[in-house]
């Protein structure tokens, strides 16, 4: 009789596992399936910014691109980001909620390549914006230069078409170099609290000063322009 007990309780304890380890890995399959798909969407966005610069360097003898740099959010930075914004823990939420799974930052010249490039981007009717957020207008407080575009792409797979979500973020080399060394100190928290008051302000003033950098050698720019011109 006691054998029977045990046998019953191993069978259910045998199927609760294996159910759920099928879950599991149906779930994980789901995931590799996704991020692959984010993948193919970079290519996509990729591309057509290569393309871009392609034709761009052809008709005026510059690059409007100086580097396109690609990533996938991992998979610790979704986890984070799903608990700090207390959603489910899905992979249908993490498509309709988490718009910087896939991103792809544009590196420019000069400002004006980024609008000019932003602009030729969402002319082309496979884009659909979703969201644009624009800190070169307006910078935020600590003084991050950005444009940002999220922006819908179609994907073709074997038997179906899937829209897939995309940040794009542009930004000259100037906006690239303080946002890199800002990222690496905004994990420096450890640091005492004066300390950081004074290097947050000491950021503000670097951005304040690569905005003006920026400014001016567009100006050179210009006039190098001009003078081939006459
Ligand atoms: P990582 O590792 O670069 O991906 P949301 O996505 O809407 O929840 P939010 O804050 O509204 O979040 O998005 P927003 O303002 O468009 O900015 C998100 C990304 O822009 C960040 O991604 C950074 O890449 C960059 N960014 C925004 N503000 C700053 C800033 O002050 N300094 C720097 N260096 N980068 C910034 P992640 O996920 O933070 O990081």
């Amino acid at each position: 009789m006691n054998n029977l007990i045990i046998d019953n309780t191993n069978i259910n304890q045998y199927s609760i596992s294996e159910n759920l380890l099928k879950t599991f890995r149906s779930s994980m399959e789901n995931m590799q399936l996704l991020m692959a798909q984010y993948r193919c969407a970079i290519m996509e966005i990729e591309t057509k910014f290569k393309v871009l610069n392609e034709q761009f360097s052809l008709q005026h003898d510059r690059n409007p691109i100086e580097t396109i740099k690609t990533r996938l959010k991992s998979p610790e930075s979704i986890v984070e980001k799903i608990k700090r914004k207390n959603l489910d823990f899905t992979i249908q939420s993490v498509e309709e909620n988490l718009f910087d799974v896939a991103g792809v930052r544009v590196i420019c010249p000069f400002v004006d390549d980024i609008y000019m490039l932003s602009d030729c981007l969402l002319r082309q009717d496979d884009i659909k914006l979703v969201r644009k957020k624009d800190y070169i207008k307006n910078p935020k407080p600590n003084g991050y230069r950005s444009l940002h575009l999220i922006v819908e792409i179609p994907i073709f797979l074997q038997n179906e078409k899937k829209l897939m979500k995309v940040e794009v973020q542009l930004r000259t080399i100037a906006m690239d170099f303080w946002a890199s060394l800002e990222h690496q100190l905004r994990y420096k928290k450890d640091l005492p609290e004066h300390l950081l008051e004074e290097l947050a302000f000491e950021l503000k003033e670097c951005a304040n000063i690569s905005s003006s950098l920026d400014y001016r050698m567009e100006v050179i720019r210009n006039k190098i322009e001009l003078s081939k011109e006459i």
